[in-house]
C-alpha cells in the first residue's frame, strides 16, 4: 500500500537527517509522527518511529560505556582484496563468516559476542578474498578504529537481521553514523573520485537470517524504504541459502579481475590468476608478472574465453583487460 506522505512529514523527516543534537532529533521525530498519515501502509513506518524515539530516550538517559578495544584495529591486507564485514549487534557476522570461509569465530547467541577485528579467508572459484570480522556497531557511534578499518578496506558487507523488527532503524542509525565518521556506503564506486576526506565505500548489504517468519515481509520494507542506492542480498548463514550468490557478489565487490599468464606453447596455470582492479591494461599486467617484462615488453597476444576476436590476437600494451583473459607476454 502506497504511503501517501505529506509535504508536512516530508519536511519533519528532512528536519530528522539533519538534526545534530538529541533535542533537534526528538522535536522532528515529534512533528514526523504528528504529520504521518496514518492507515494500514504507513503502520512499520510509525513503529520505526517510535522505536526511534525510545532509543533516543534511552541513550539520553544513560550512556553505556562502548566495550574498549586493543591498541590498533589494522589488519594487514592479504588476497585477491580486504572485505570489512560490519553491522549491528548480534545480527550473524560471525555466524556468516564462518559459513563463507569454514573458519570458526565466536558465535554468541548474545550482542557484543566479537571484540576485536579478525581476517579470515573465502575461497572463490580459483583466488581467495580477506573477510575481516568485526565488534558490533553500537547504537551510540562508529568507533574511530573501526571507521578507519572501513576507509581502508576494498569493500564493505553490512550484515542486518531479518529477525529483527527494529532493523530499519538500526540501519538509518548505522548509516548516520557513519557519515558522522565522513563514511558513506555506496551500491556503486563513484565515476570521479570523492573530494578529500569524504569516504565512499561501495557495500553490499547483507540481509541475513532470512530463515525466520517475518524475514520476508522485513526485507521487503527494507527494500521499500531504502529503495535505489543500496543492494540487498537475503541469506541465511545458519541454513546456507544464498551463500553461493553472496560468494560470486563479494567477487564482483572488489571490482578486480583475475589474468593469466602464459609461456608461448604451453598452456596457462589457471590456479595461478594475478588479481587485478578492473580496468587494468596488458603493461600493468606486464608489471605484475616480473619487471623485465614491463620493462621490455613489445607486444601481447591474448585469448579470451566466449570470443572469437580475441584468440590469440595481437594487442598493445594499452589494452584494457577483462576477467578471465589469458595473455602471452612477448619482449
Ligand atoms: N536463525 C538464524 N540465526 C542466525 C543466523 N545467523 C546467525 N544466527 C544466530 O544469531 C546469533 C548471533 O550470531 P553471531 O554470528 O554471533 O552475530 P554477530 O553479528 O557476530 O554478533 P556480535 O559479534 O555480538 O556483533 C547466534 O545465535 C547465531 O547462531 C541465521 O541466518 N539464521
Ligand atoms: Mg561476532
Amino acid at each position: 500500500m502506497p504511503a501517501n506522505l505529506t509535504p508536512q512529514y516530508l519536511e519533519a523527516d528532512r528536519k530528522f537527517r539533519e538534526a545534530k543534537t538529541t533535542q533537534e532529533k526528538m522535536k522532528a521525530l515529534e512533528e514526523m509522527m504528528a504529520t504521518i498519515p496514518k492507515h494500514k501502509g504507513t503502520e512499520k513506518m510509525r513503529a520505526m518511529i517510535k522505536t526511534k524515539m525510545a532509543k533516543l530516550k534511552e541513550a539520553a538517559q544513560s550512556k553505556p560505556a562502548l566495550a574498549r578495544h586493543g591498541p590498533s584495529f589494522h589488519v594487514e591486507k592479504s588476497g585477491a582484496g580486504q572485505v570489512v564485514v560490519i553491522g549491528p549487534p548480534n545480527s550473524g557476522k560471525s555466524r556468516l563468516i564462518a559459513a563463507l570461509t569454514g573458519a570458526q569465530p565466536e558465535v554468541g547467541d548474545y550482542p557484543y559476542t566479537t571484540r576485536s577485528p579478525a581476517p579470515y579467508m573465502m575461497k572463490f572459484e580459483n583466488i581467495k578474498v580477506q573477510l575481516v570480522d568485526t565488534p558490533p556497531i553500537a547504537p551510540e557511534e562508529v568507533e574511530t578504529d573501526l571507521a578507519e578499518l572501513i576507509k581502508t578496506a576494498d569493500g564493505v558487507l553490512l550484515v542486518l537481521d531479518l529477525a529483527d523488527q527494529e532493523t530499519p532503524s538500526t540501519l538509518e542509525n548505522i548509516l548516520s553514523r557513519l557519515k558522522e565518521k565522513r563514511v558513506e556506503m555506496a551500491a556503486e564506486n563513484l565515476a570521479q573520485p570523492p573530494e578529500a576526506g569524504r569516504f565512499v565505500k561501495k557495500t553490499l548489504i547483507v540481509a541475513n537470517k532470512c530463515d525466520g517468519p517475518q524475514a520476508e515481509e522485513n526485507l521487503a520494507f527494507l527494500k521499500e524504504y531504502f529503495g535505489q542506492g543500496y543492494s540487498f542480498s537475503p541469506v541465511s548463514a545458519l541454513r546456507g541459502d544464498g551463500l553461493d550468490d553472496l560468494r560470486k557478489k563479494i567477487f564482483l565487490l572488489l571490482d578486480i579481475i583475475r589474468a593469466y599468464s602464459k609461456v608461448p606453447g604451453k598452456k596457462a596455470d589457471h590456479n595461478d590468476p594475478f588479481s587485478l582492479k578492473r580496468g587494468t591494461t596488458v603493461i600493468d599486467l606486464a608489471r605484475a608478472v616480473h619487471k623485465d617484462f614491463f620493462e621490455k615488453f613489445k607486444y601481447a597476444r591474448i585469448w579470451r574465453k566466449g570470443s572469437l576476436s580475441f584468440q590469440g590476437q595481437m594487442i598493445n600494451r594499452d589494452f584494457v583487460l577483462e576477467d578471465e583473459d589469458i595473455v602471452e607476454l612477448h619482449i
